[in-house]
């Protein structure tokens, strides 16, 4: 039987840009459909009928809902190519631990950097800038965070780096003058042609979150 992937996905969203990265660095054909969030369509409600969220893998006519979820099947299921799972029970728990902290952390703390001004906001900074500096030391020396190549934490976290641009220019900082090594490793990523084509435009993504500001009726 021939293969039918379908992603419902979101253009800026780092958590559906994850599920692009995976099938992306593992070759796999799929069909990208944008969804609306204010108008989300009937097959978004039915395959994700608890959260109702955006990303979700319709692999076969079956959905697979949530970002790091996804990632984790895309692994097993493509597992010719490009492993992002270590396969040691304990490198993989790691790897779970920290991919699991960004998403407790840094969605919520980049947010904050955007709806908060003055005293509240140069809070948020500095809660952002640690969890980034904890993120930059547990990388360390290595290329990246799955050693010598690109796994299943560098998906989780490279797809925040597009909007890095809009964090900083909120915010008024420098990633890369604060974490450098983190800097570095966002552009050796990058070099990765199946990563760096399956990432939003930061340009984009920073319009996006400008709209966004202004639906909200933040400053
Ligand atoms: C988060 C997905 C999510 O927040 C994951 O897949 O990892 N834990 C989930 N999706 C948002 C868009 S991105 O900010 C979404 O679909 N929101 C729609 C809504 O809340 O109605």
């Amino acid at each position: 039987m021939a293969e039918k992937v379908i992603l419902l996905d979101m253009y800026p969203s780092m958590f559906g840009m994850r599920a692009r990265v995976a099938l992306g660095v593992k070759g796999v054909e799929y069909e990208y459909r944008e969804e609306e969030l204010s108008n989300k369509s009937q097959l978004l409600l039915e395959s994700n009928p608890v959260h109702k969220k955006i990303p979700v893998l319709i692999h076969n006519g079956k959905p697979v809902c949530e970002s790091l979820i996804i990632v984790q099947y895309i692994d097993e299921v493509w597992n010719h190519k490009s492993p992002l799972l270590p396969s040691d029970p304990y490198q993989k728990a790691q790897a779970r631990f920290w991919a699991d902290y960004i998403d407790k952390k840094l969605y919520d703390a980049g947010k904050k950097l955007g709806t908060t001004k003055g005293e509240e906001q140069e809070a948020a900074k500095k809660e952002f800038v640690e969890i980034l500096k904890l993120l930059e030391s547990q990388l360390g020396e290595k290329p990246f965070f799955g050693g010598d190549s690109f796994g299943f934490v560098d998906v989780a976290l490279i797809t925040f780096s597009t909007w890095f641009h809009t964090y900083e220019a909120f915010a008024n900082f420098s990633i890369e003058e604060q974490c450098p090594k983190l800097a570095a490793w966002v552009k050796r990523c990058l070099e990765i042609e199946a990563v760096s084509k399956s990432l939003a435009d930061p340009n984009k993504v920073y319009d996006f979150a400008l709209a966004l500001k202004k639906k909200l009726g933040v400053e």
